[in-house]
């Protein structure tokens, strides 16, 4: 029997396309192990193609990225950092990982890049304690006389420990659109730190920079930390930069969401955190578009310390995803990308301004990012709610809770739109209007499922079907129009890989 490729090679009349070749190839080798995973893959490839992804985190990377993951890299160990490994042999995993560094640097004008880190919470786990180590152990050690912890006694290590575990960090609240990772309760870093957070202001919605230095100013944290997961508008860094100097704090910005603005040149003077922060730290794979993983960059003054990612915080880095953020990076850097950057912001007010045409309530009334949060209560619905409807209609969104949200973080009253994919795909404000339109049309449609007891219940939809036929049509409309990566034949793949 003919194998998938020979299978591919024989119907492509002579001109075989990279991508289908590449990935017919490796998923033929993935089903040799376990068909069910390569049907999972193929099946994923059909789930993002025909729905529309409006999740702000996500986006699509390119087949190079993706390609540049599945390799031979995995198998290596490489703990430390470029020409200072804990293993031998780590010669090509050395020019890997300073591309990637310097390509990073080159793309962000950074001091220094450190590219390990897996993801957004361990690279701000490490970038606490670079900081920590800097500002707070160095200086012990010295006053002590030593130059290792290796060299204290254990009354001074513990003392060190204590000293270590008292130190204040400042973030943007969780329920005001900070991260886990920036000093909420149930995260480790609210009990690693004695955690201050800032909010928003309860009228406007929007960070009060002179609200701020005065909490600044009472509570003097070790870090004051800035960036989000779920807040539309830019900051001003060199306005939190004045405050921590003025605090005496080490300014840490997480710039995970709207790294890719950054790269793109949307976020520049005033707004660009790479000039202002200390330590700047963001994942890989949203506005960004490269592999799942991040990074740190940093200013001089702490690159030794956020070298030693390994051993404080991390093992082994993942030498095929350095391979791809390297990729990803030089992609960025270039005039495409940049263009790309700008009209992901065009989209989102483009659809911001749909939506409130339509009479939905934004939160800060608008957005200068990529994403936006709607509040879905004027349509009688919890954002859970909302989220489950429009799923159901082929559109993929998050709930989210709005700032002070009286549903609580898990119902939530809201959803936290954003462009980044859908503008990866080439849609534009035109494109914008109708999905605003296709989002309103399925909330309207949507009441709240009962209870047993013929109660509202916050987990229950009844979606009107009518309405569900005709959004789904529309969704698929649209999305027909702008194919995730066309050069993949979907049909050939789910032919031979889902049985
Ligand atoms: N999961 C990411 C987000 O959606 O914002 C952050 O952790």
């Amino acid at each position: 029997m003919a194998t998938p490729l020979e299978n591919y090679l024989s119907a492509c009349n002579g001109k075989p396309n990279v991508a289908m070749t590449a990935y017919v190839a490796n998923l033929q080798q993935v089903a040799s192990v376990n068909p069910s995973i390569a049907a999972d893959i193929v099946n994923e490839i059909d789930n993002q193609r025909s729905h529309l992804k409006l999740i702000a985190s996500e986006n699509y990377s390119s087949l190079a990225v993706q390609a540049a993951m599945g390799n031979i890299l995995t198998d290596k160990y490489a703990e430390g950092y470029p020409e200072h490994r804990y293993y031998g042999g780590c010669v090509n995993v050395d020019a890997v990982e300073s591309t990637a560094a310097r390509e990073a640097e080159n793309l962000f004008g950074a001091d220094y890049a450190y590219v390990q880190p897996h993801s957004g919470a361990d690279t701000n786990l490490v970038a606490y304690w670079a900081i920590l180590s800097a500002k707070v152990e160095a200086p012990a050690l010295e006053e002590l006389g030593v130059k290792s912890l290796n060299d204290l006694t254990a009354e001074q290590f513990d003392a060190l420990r204590k000293r270590l575990g008292n130190q204040r960090l400042m973030g943007l609240d969780y329920s005001c659109g900070g991260h886990l990772t920036h000093g909420y309760k149930m995260n480790v870093s609210a009990r690693m730190f004695e955690s201050h957070p800032y909010g928003v202001d309860k009228e406007t919605g929007l960070l009060d920079y002179d609200a701020i230095e005065k909490q600044a100013m009472e509570v003097k944290p070790l870090i004051l930390l800035t960036g989000y997961s779920a807040y539309p508008r830019k900051i001003n860094f060199k306005r939190f930069r004045e405050i921590a100097d003025k605090c005496g704090a080490v300014l840490m910005v997480d710039m995970a969401h709207f790294a890719g603005l950054v790269a793109g040149k949307v976020f520049t003077g005033d707004y660009d955190p790479v000039k202002w922060a200390d330590v700047v730290t963001t994942t890989t794979h949203k506005t960004l578009r490269g592999p799942r993983g991040a990074m740190i960059l940093c200013k001089k003054e702490f690159a030794d310390y956020v070298n030693k990612g390994c051993p404080t915080v991390l093992g082994g880095p993942l030498p095929h995803v350095m391979a791809a953020k390297a990729l990803a990076f030089k992609e960025a850097n270039t005039k495409e990308y940049q263009e790309y950057a700008h009209q992901v912001v065009k989209n989102a007010q483009a659809l911001a301004k749909a939506l409130q045409d339509l009479g939905v309530r934004l939160q800060t009334d608008g957005t200068d990012n990529h994403l936006m949060l709607a509040d879905v209560t004027s349509y009688g619905l919890t954002g859970k709610q909302a989220e489950a409807a429009m799923f159901e209609c082929g559109v993929t969104v998050n709930a989210n809770a709005l700032p002070y949200d009286k549903n609580g973080a898990w119902w939530t009253s809201g959803l936290r739109l954003g462009t980044p994919a859908l503008t990866t795909l080439g849609m534009k404000e035109d494109e914008m209007k109708e999905v605003a339109s296709i989002i309103d049309f399925v909330l309207k449609g949507t009441k709240p499922g009962l209870t047993k007891e013929g109660k509202p219940a916050k987990g229950k939809i009844n979606l009107d079907p009518a309405v569900k036929e005709a959004a789904s049509k529309r969704v698929q409309a649209l999305l027909s129009k702008f194919v995730l990566y066309p050069e993949l034949d979907l049909d050939f793949l789910k032919k031979e890989f889902v049985k």
